[in-house]
């Protein structure tokens, strides 16, 4: 009797077994017949119903029983591992011959490669590349630039203060300031920069720009230093035939202070669209740098003297690449840049 069951019990393990489609399945099994309340356990725990004389026999074919079924589990163990494997490979499969995926790639941004262009003609010249805080004190931004308490530009409509000698720098000069106060003559430096001033958003004006401010300080420097070495950066960048035009201004910082034109690289200066008939377009601010600014900063105006000049960096780009409105630089959508 006992015998007929063990049979059943077994034929029935091995077919379930065979039959398994998962891992879960076979785990089923595996508890129901071989497990501690499983089928296999119940007949062993039954055998105080066999004769005594015939317990060693029917507990050696149970045993046998059980390593069969054990062996019929691990290959039914390793045929899932291997299906589940197959079926990963076979979801994974990679087509080589099927065209790769296009990255995306950036593109330099106009002020980049306007910035890349000015820093290569003045480090050519010697002049070297420093950079510093877009968070300023009111001092470096305006005390020792010689911007009095006054001055409009000082006016909470013009400049962002954080507190009442804390701003957002309107200018890169700050960077000269410290430059001057670490370093001693002779200096060329370029300082190029975000700014912020509190202006209203259209086509010529953003509250944060860029800038690009030059500085030469050291003995004998005069206006036609300035002037030489503007004309040489006016020709580099726009064009050998370029000429300059020097108009005095007025800047708290230099003394004497020009602005300077380029004649039109479109028309040559003949009058256009372009320089609105004008045949010159404004490009910067100069000057001498005011022997107060020197003074201030550590530097002896009786024994040196510089130049320093200020390059809207945006205004820059715009006109290098014919953008007739500011906003386009901010959006940096690909398809406009890709065109620069
Ligand atoms: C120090 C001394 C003098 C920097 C200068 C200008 C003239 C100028 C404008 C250009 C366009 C600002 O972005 S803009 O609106 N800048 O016209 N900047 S001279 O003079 C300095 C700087 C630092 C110590």
């Amino acid at each position: 009797m006992i015998k007929d069951n063990l049979e059943k019990i077994r034929q029935d393990a091995v077919k379930k077994m065979m039959e398994s489609e998962t891992m879960e399945a076979l785990n089923e099994i595996r508890v129901a017949y071989l497990g501690k309340k499983g089928e296999l356990t119940n007949l062993l725990k039954s055998m105080k119903d066999v004769d005594p004389k015939d317990r060693p026999t029917v507990g050696k074919l149970v045993n046998e029983a059980r390593e069969e079924l054990e062996k019929h589990l691990s290959e039914a163990q390793a045929r899932l591992a291997m299906e589940k494997r197959r079926l990963q490979l076979e979801s994974e499969v990679i087509d080589v011959t099927l065209p790769a995926k296009k990255s995306v790639v950036g593109h330099p941004h106009p002020n980049r490669v306007a910035l890349d262009e000015v820093e290569r003609i003045f480090v050519g010249m010697g002049y070297e590349v420093v950079e510093g805080p877009e968070i300023e004190y009111d001092y470096y931004n305006f005390e020792a630039l010689n911007i009095p308490a006054n001055h409009p530009a000082k006016d909470e409509q013009d400049t962002f203060y954080i507190t009442k000698d804390i701003l957002l720098r309107t200018q890169t000069s700050p960077v000269q300031v410290r430059t001057m106060e670490k370093k001693k003559p002779p200096i060329r430096v370029i300082s190029p920069g975000r700014v912020f001033r509190s202006d209203e958003v259209d086509a010529t004006h953003s509250p944060s720009f860029h800038q690009i401010e030059g500085m030469v300080i050291d003995k004998g420097i005069t206006f036609a230093d300035l002037k030489g070495t503007l004309q040489q950066f006016a020709k580099e960048m726009f064009g050998e035939d370029t000429r300059v035009k020097f108009r005095p201004h007025h800047f708290p910082f230099t003394e004497p202070s020009a602005e300077m034109d380029v004649s039109c690289f479109k028309c040559g200066g003949k009058g256009c669209r372009f320089c609105k008939n004008e045949g010159w377009i404004e490009i910067l601010g100069c000057g001498m740098v005011h022997p107060k600014v020197l003074r201030m900063s550590g530097i002896d105006p009786e024994i040196y003297s510089g130049f320093a000049f200020g390059i809207g960096l945006e205004r820059i780009a715009l006109l290098k690449y014919e953008i007739d409105d500011m906003r386009l630089l901010y959006e940096n959508d690909i398809r406009f840049l890709r065109q620069f």
